[in-house]
């Protein structure tokens, strides 16, 4: 353990010492914490005690805080390139140089651009206010998130059939009797929440029904697994709706009331008999058939969980339709031990907070990246990244010239590092805005380092759910070195702006302006988010009762098909498209997460990086032995002929045989981070042509359509 972890001090009361509510940082679950300071120093972190359900739990990955913290591998300054882009030659710089050298570049992208050409990205969720008010007050509106190479397929299905994002779909994992999980790995690419949620479930009996080409930790927790070829789940729920119209096990009363489209429905799957699927998916019909059966018995509380991306490839989108349209037949929404709409504050009858955004003018551009006007299938809130990378490099529909990756590390985060750069080579200006040196700052022009989440306080967050509540994120600890936080940063750049930018939208003093602003006509002190860090708005969870039951699509209720995706040419159930065999050295690339790192950002940490596991590619028998690969062996991966690196084999019938799975996180670069530099091999650098390869329903890249060759390493071959 790392000599910079504190001792469990926790609890002891002694002269010196308070506590701090917060918000977890080493993920972007965000959950609710407690932080312990003594003279100056965290000492403790754990769980919010206020939050019921999260209780004091953290997972690894939170423990990983203070180390992360007390680590000195990160930036201490801002920092600008003297050097070419990519090459690592920085001179530190004060706060007042870098943030002039930004606005000199932001104001030739204007001359050159517009307003327009400037762009920001960050991990999206509740601080999402604060960077759309800044890029609106620069007259922008190409504000993005992540979720293209995350949920995005998930969540554009849901707004096509319940009218709401994937995020407002929740699950009640404590009264469900049955879950059904495409690949979401509930216990190793977890939330604290929603894992205890689910362990305690199931000791209560839950069943869990996991599918997946690999078997994952949850795979060994659930009452069944079945190894599904690759991207082949939509088949799978064809199937499944099949059979449970032609079973008639669907529940009629609350088809009949909500949902829209059965006699499309009926079309759609009229030949996806449990024998059809079966060549798609390798999944018994038997097997399948006994499995209707059994969710019939256990519904209206069971989940079928739309997953995160289920996978990531061009008809993942209808994967997440078809698992929301199986919950609407089981009956399974807005109930117990089923899915449960989230609420907004005003849905209990409270205020919500009062926005940012709505301190600057609305800016009326199309977006560059084409959501809600090329795509009007996707969602323009939080647009698509991919599209906003093409404008870049094309200069369609506009020039993109400034861009800020805030809080999101592109480089790891999207398919083909190639093909991200040569949409940044285009770039007059790229800022990264990080607590350690991503792959993405290495290759900026400016590194603006933020305080950490201990450091810092962020603006209030809004969490919509069953029980919608607001939370805070106090500052615990002075920052340890020359960093800032994120909203002292834009205001900072709007204020130099001048008349180029509306500064007023975040002219705050001090972050307790700033909260009093967002709180005005709550009802809610600062004083009380200080005393708890998380106020609830209703005293518990809320069900829509079935007569006030309303959904937000056009027609009020669900739309199997979706008068949205008609508009927009798109067919809300396209036919399943069959999957290539994939032989001799081909392989489909999937690629996951371990319980103790956060996508690539932990493998630096000095504590996580202790318990990170050595990355290896799972590989099937019957497809090792005849490539001459044994357990152990160090194999070559090469994707798409672009991109090859060595990594030793696990073979293991635990992975379908036309798939190698890998951990995703490795093959870092920077050397000023010394621990993860180096280690293990990158897979979205496999994914050689993926960038601009995705669902054009849901928008996602289709990473897990990826196909790499394996051979053994030549003997004597070069590393
Ligand atoms: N420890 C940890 N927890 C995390 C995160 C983290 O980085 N670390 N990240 C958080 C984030 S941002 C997210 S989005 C979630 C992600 O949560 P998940 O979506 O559950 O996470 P992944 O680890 O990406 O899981 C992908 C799984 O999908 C499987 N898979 C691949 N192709 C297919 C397919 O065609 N069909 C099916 N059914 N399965 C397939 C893979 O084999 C793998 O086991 O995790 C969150 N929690
Ligand atoms: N090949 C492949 N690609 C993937 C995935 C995969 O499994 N395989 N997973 C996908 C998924 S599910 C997701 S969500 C994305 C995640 O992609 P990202 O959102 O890019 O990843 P994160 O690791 O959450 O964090 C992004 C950056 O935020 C920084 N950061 C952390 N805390 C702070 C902070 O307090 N302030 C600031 N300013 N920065 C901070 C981190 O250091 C990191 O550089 O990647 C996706 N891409
Ligand atoms: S899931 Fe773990 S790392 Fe993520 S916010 Fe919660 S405690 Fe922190
Ligand atoms: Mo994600």
């Amino acid at each position: 353990m790392s000599s910079a972890m504190a001792p469990n001090v926790r609890g002891v009361a002694a002269p010196g010492r308070r506590t701090v509510f917060g918000m977890c940082g080493m993920c972007a679950t965000r959950c609710p914490i407690e932080v312990t300071v003594e003279d100056g120093r965290v000492v403790w972190v754990q769980g919010n005690p206020n939050d019921k359900a999260m209780g004091s739990s953290l997972c690894a990955r939170g423990g990983g805080g203070i180390p992360m913290e007390y680590d000195d591998e990160r930036p201490q300054t801002p920092l600008i390139r003297t050097g070419p882009r990519g090459a690592g030659q920085w001179r530190r710089a004060s706060w007042d140089e870098a943030l002039d050298y930004i606005c000199d570049k932001l104001r030739e992208t204007i001359e050159a651009y517009g307003p327009r050409g400037i762009a920001l990205s960050d991990r999206g969720g509740p601080f999402a206010d604060l960077v759309k008010t800044f890029i609106q007050a620069l007259g922008s509106p190409n504000y993005g998130d992540h979720d293209a190479s995350c949920g995005r397929n998930a969540h554009n299905a849901a707004r096509s059939l319940y009218g709401v994002g994937r995020a407002a779909v929740t699950f009640d994992l404590k009264n469900c009797k049955h879950i059904v999980l495409y690949g979401r790995n509930i216990v190793e690419s977890l939330k604290v929440k929603e894992a205890k949620d689910f362990t305690a479930a199931m000791a209560k009996g839950m069943k869990c029904t996991y599918i997946d080409p690999r078997a994952s930790i949850t795979a060994c927790k659930a009452t069944r697994y079945w190894q599904a070829r690759p991207n082949s789940d939509y088949a799978l729920n064809l199937a499944i709706i099949h059979e449970v119209l032609k079973q008639e096990v669907y529940d009629k009363d609350f088809v009949e009331k909500f949902v829209s489209g059965m006699d499309y429905l009926r079309e759609a799957v009229k030949d996806a008999t449990p024998e059809w699927q079966e060549q798609h998916t390798g999944i018994s019909a038997g097997e399948l058939r006994a499995f209707v059966k059994e969710i019939a018995t256990d519904a209206p509380n069971v989940i079928f969980h739309p997953g995160w991306m289920v996978a990531r490839h061009k008809q993942s989108f209808y994967v997440s339709r078809t698992t929301l349209i199986l919950n609407a037949l089981m009956g399974s929404v807005e109930v117990k031990g089923g899915c449960i709409l989230a609420k907004t504050p005003e849905d209990v009858g409270a205020k919500g907070l009062k926005k940012l955004a709505d301190r600057a003018p609305k800016v009326k551009e199309p977006r560059a990246d084409g959501a809600g006007t090329k795509y009007p299938q996707w969602d323009p809130a939080a647009g698509m990244l991919h599209q906003l990378f093409h404008a870049m490099e094309t200069g369609d529909p506009y020039g993109v010239g400034a861009y800020f990756a805030y809080r999101h590390d592109p480089f790891t985060a999207m398919p083909d590092r190639g093909a991200v750069e040569h949409a940044f080579d285009k770039l007059k200006l790229l800022v990264a805005i990080d607590v350690r040196y991503s792959e993405t700052a290495w290759y900026a022009d400016v590194i603006l380092p933020e305080a950490t989440y201990l450091e810092r306080a962020n603006i209030l967050a809004q969490n919509a759910g069953p029980r919608p509540n607001f939370s805070m994120r106090d500052q615990a600890i002075a920052p340890r070195y020359d960093s800032r936080p994120a909203w002292w940063i834009f205001r900072e750049i709007l204020r130099r702006m001048g008349p180029l930018a509306h500064a007023e939208a975040l002219d705050f003093e001090t972050i307790e302006e700033l909260w009093d602003y967002q709180l005005e006509g709550t009802g809610v002190t600062v004083a009380q988010m200080r005393e708890h860090g998380i106020v609830s708005l209703a005293p518990a969870a809320v069900i829509t009762p079935r007569d006030k039951l309303k959904f937000k699509t056009p027609s009020g209720k669900i739309e199997i098909e979706s008068e949205n995706l008609k508009k927009a040419g798109i067919p809300s159930l396209a036919p399943y498209q069959p999957r290539e065999a994939l032989t001799g050295d081909r392989f489909n690339l999937l690629f996951g997460k371990v319980a103790t790192l956060t996508h690539g950002q932990s493998l630096n940490n000095p504590l996580l990086n202790e318990f990170a596991p050595e990355q290896v590619l799972w590989i099937h028998p019957s497809r090792a032995k005849p490539l001459g690969i044994a357990d152990g062996d160090e194999v070559e991966i090469n994707g798409g002929g672009k991109y090859s690196a060595f990594i030793k084999a696990k073979v293991t019938p635990w992975i379908h045989p036309e798939a190698v799975f890998m951990l995703h996180g490795f093959g870092a670069t920077i050397p000023l981070a010394t621990r993860a530099c180096g280690v293990g091999v990158a897979d979205q650098r496999l994914q050689h042509g993926k960038l601009y390869d995705f669902d054009l329903a849901g928008g996602g890249n289709a990473m897990t359509e990826t196909i790499v060759t394996i051979k053994p390493k030549a003997k004597g071959g070069a590393k």
